[in-house]
Order: structure tokens, then sequence, then C-alpha cells
């Protein structure tokens, strides 16, 4: 079979990491409970139209009280890892200041438990749930939220730093730049185009900061952040075309991923902001550019772009995600993203191309010939899920038969690209992270998009286990099983040993 787990494990080298993903706002819920402070996102998921209809993130996928059925149903998954990211606002309410005992308490369980079921913690430390009064004083338009990230990373490090086997400082600081401040999509809600530049500076800085705080804790978990890659591909050979393409590249890869792997902002950005005020110093692009553990990288889809405003510059995908009312948030950009002809689409509409997985990875190979060893640390697609009973009505199939498809063509076009002889041979593939453990909410798309292993009943909660699930299952059976074969193997072909 072309997707079989069982094909598809047998290439998977053993020490390969395979994890799955989730992220706290997104799943945690219990926002008002046991000293949690409120965070940016809160604040704004409650605004009118802000939230595909208007729906609330306040229970999400109630994770706070169910995080045991969730790690029960990860380890009977098999994974090796968990990524998940900490809520600063349970920790810290203030952002600043004082810690929340029961906000330690419980990922201190969440810790222990999944040490205790076999499965490797790696930890976010900032995924996109700023504190309310950090947003409150600016956000990351504010370099103080930089160096109030350090000090949260100190916090985290104490606590958690002797059961956490990786770090990652911060998630897709494009997102928060792009759809955060410069489109107004996300929390805090700021449409401010180009003026949202100093929040990729002072989100690379944060990193750098958390990192500092993390070495100086002496951690003894590895240390790496998280940006989300897109290969970026011209609609046509049209010069203007690829001129656009060119400013897109910069945006949404180069602009995030220049400054830590090569020390510099790419060229194009340092001749726009010799226009501006803002120009980093050596001591601030020294602190960003510090040795990687490892990088992470959250692959979903290639971007087309063409030159023009298009219809309002807002992703494919992006618009359905978002209902009819995208007023104010088209900016005329002088170009736009576009439709892959003949492409297979998520729902938001997402172009599917495991083809430019190796793409990717090439390019990153080409660009940072520097690069520490690679996570996928994120990727996945979001399908509406069928959800069907059996004839007797008491058992629930999900058969998500494009998840699994989507899942096994990265997966494998990523171990290939890297293996010898692969177009991306020079990278040290480590790992990858299924984007998500479970449906859960997306932000401004709410539940509309489900992108889980694991069905989720937004009214009773219960957890139902999609095709995807069993088939990663398998694959992780498979590999376990072909591990423990070698291992006795080569315990059989070991010499006796002498008295
Ligand atoms: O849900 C998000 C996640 O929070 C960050 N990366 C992309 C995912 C899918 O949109």
């Amino acid at each position: 079979m072309k997707h079989s787990a069982k094909d598809l494990a047998a290439r998977i080298p053993p020490s390969f990491t395979m994890g799955v993903a989730t992220a706290a706002f997104q799943i945690e819920g219990a926002l008002d409970e046991d000293g949690r402070g409120p965070s940016g996102w809160d604040v704004f998921a409650r605004k009118p139209g802000a939230i595909v209809d208007d729906h609330s993130p306040v229970t999400a996928c109630d994770h706070y009280h169910r995080m045991p059925e969730d790690v029960a149903l990860m380890k009977e998954l098999g994974v090796d890892s968990y990524r998940f990211s900490l809520s600063w606002s349970r920790i810290q309410p203030g952002g600043s200041g004082p810690v929340n005992p029961k906000g330690i308490d419980f990922y201190d369980r969440l810790l222990d438990q999944l040490l205790a079921s076999g499965i490797s913690p790696m930890v976010t430390l900032y995924h996109w749930d700023t504190p309310l009064p950090l947003d409150e004083a600016g956000g990351w338009l504010n370099r103080d939220t930089a160096y109030r990230l350090g000090e949260f990373a100190s916090i985290a490090a104490a606590a958690f730093g002797d059961r956490v086997a990786r770090w990652v400082t911060v998630n897709e600081p494009a997102t928060v730049t792009t759809n955060g401040y410069a489109l107004g999509l996300h929390a805090p809600g700021e449409s401010q185009l180009l003026k949202a530049l100093p929040t990729v500076h002072h989100q690379l800085l944060g990193h750098g900061l958390a990192m500092q705080a993390l070495r100086a804790a002496k951690v003894p978990g590895e240390i790496g952040i998280t940006n989300v890659y897109s290969p970026m591909v011209p609609a046509s050979n049209n010069p203007l075309d690829k001129l656009s393409t060119a400013l897109m590249d910069v945006f949404q890869n180069r602009l995030f991923a220049d400054p830590v792997l090569l020390g510099k902002y790419p060229d194009v950005i340092r001749a726009a902001t010799f226009f501006s005020s803002f120009s980093p110093s050596d001591e601030d692009m020294d602190l960003i550019s510090k040795p990687l553990d490892f990088y992470g990288l959250n692959y979903y889809m290639p971007t087309r772009v063409a030159a023009g405003p298009g219809d309002g510059a807002v992703p494919p995908g992006m618009a359905e995600a978002m209902g009819d009312d995208l007023s104010g948030s088209a900016p005329g950009a002088p170009f736009h993203i576009t439709e892959f002809p003949n492409a297979e689409t998520t729902a938001y509409g997402w172009p599917i191309r495991p083809d430019y997985m190796p793409v990717a990875l090439a390019e990153m190979a080409e660009r940072y010939p520097e690069l520490p060893p690679v996570f996928i640390t994120e990727g996945g697609a979001s399908f509406e899920d069928v959800v069907v009973r059996d004839k007797a009505g008491d058992r629930i199939i999900i058969p998500d038969e494009r998840r699994l498809r989507y899942l096994a063509e990265h997966i494998s076009s990523a171990v290939e690209a890297t293996s010898p002889g692969g177009p991306a041979e020079s990278i040290d593939l480590r790992g990858y992270y299924v984007w998500s453990l479970l449906d859960n909410f997306e932000w401004s798309a709410g539940y509309k998009q489900p992108f889980g292993l694991l069905h989720v009943d937004f009214e009773s909660m219960a957890r139902t286990p999609k095709a995807s699930y069993y088939w990663l299952q398998e694959l992780q059976d498979a590999r376990k099983e072909a591990a423990a074969k070698a291992v006795g193997e080569s315990a059989a072909g070991e010499p006796e040993p002498v008295a």
C-alpha cells in the first residue's frame, strides 16, 4: 500500500524522533482558573468578529482538566516526544513579577506524567499568548517584552529544567508579526503594516535573551527556536512576479531566519530600515545569533506569489477562515499570494505539495551552511472530518484518509530529502512533530480548522482517535519492533563472554 505505515517505518532512521505538538492557548481552556492571568488573546478573542463564528477559547479542549487522559492517549499512540507550550499567564500572571505556584504545579504534573509514560518533553516558552499587561504596554512593539521573556525563561528553567529534553524559545515569530501586528488578524489586532517591523527584532531579541537565561541556568536540555518556512514560487517568469516572490521570501522567511543563523538582517531590510530609526546594535545581533543546539522548522506548504495587489492580499484560506468580513484587514500590498493551479488543498485552502518539502530543506541547507540539527517542529493539515458510526451505533470511525496521506507523504519526503544522495543530504534531520495531537482552537479560525489526530467533540469533550492516529500508532509500533529485533540480533551476534 502506498501509504503503508510499515513501509515508511522501515525508511525512518531508528534515532528519528516522532512527536505530536500543541500549544497552551489552543488546548488548555481554564482561562480564569487557579490564578491564571489574562493574555492578549483572551481579550482579542472576545472582540465580535475577531474569531470565526465568535468561537470562544474559554474551554478549548479542556486539556487543563483532562491532561492525564491526553497523556494516556499519547502513550497509547506510542510517540517519542510531545511538544507543548507553557502558558506564560498561568505561570507568571502579570508577565513580570510574582509566580503562580498553581501554574507551576500544572506543568510539573504534565512533565512527570510524560516522563513516566516514556515521552520526551519539548517545551515552547512563547507560542503567541502574551500576558495582557505586556500587550497593554505595547506587546512586541515594546523592546521591554523581550526582557520579560528572558525573565520568564529563567523561571521556567528553575522550575522545569531538570525534566525538559528540548526548549523552543519562540514559535513562528513571522506569524505574530504578520497576523498580529501587520494585518490585525491575530492578537493584539494591530494593522500596522511595515510599522510592525520592530516586532521582528524584539521577538528575536526575546529568543536571544531566553536562550541566554536557559544557558545561564545550565539546563541540560537542548535549545532552539522555531520558524515557519515556506518556499516561495513565482506565479510566472514575469520579472515583476519574480521580484515580488523575492520580497515575500524576505518578509516571511529570511527576515526571521537570517538574523538567527547568519547574524544579520537581509540587505533589503537593512536598506529599508536605513530610513527609519531602527538600527540593531552589535550586542543584540550577537545575542540573537548565538549557536543553537537545534533549529525548529515548521513546514506546511509552499507559497505562490504574483505582482500586484490581487484582491486584497489576504492569503487564500485565510479568507475562508475569516468569513466574509475582511474589511480593514486587506492592506493593498504590491504583491499577493495566489493559488497553485490544480493543487489539492486543505480545508484552509492551503496547497498540499509534499514535493516542496525537499525544496524547503534544500533551500535551508544552501542558505545556512552552519545549520544545526533540524527538527520539523510542526506539519499537518486541517480537513473537515466525517464522523461515522458503525451499524450498531456504538463505535465511531473517523476515516481521515487525506490527513493520513498528507502526513505520510510529508514525513516520507523529508526523510528522503535528507538521506544520502537527497537534495538536502547535508541536513541532520532529527525528527517530525505532527500538528496536532488533537483538534483545537485554531486562532482566528476558531474550531473550524481541525488538525488533530484525535477528534474532539467540543460539546462532550470526548476524544476519538481518527484513522491517522491509528496509522501513526502502527508506524511507531513497527519502528519499535524493528529496534527490538536489531537489539536482539546484535546481542545474539556478540561473542560469549570469556569466563
Ligand atoms: O495552529 C497553528 C500553530 O499554532 C502554529 N503553526 C501553524 C498551526 C496551524 O495553523
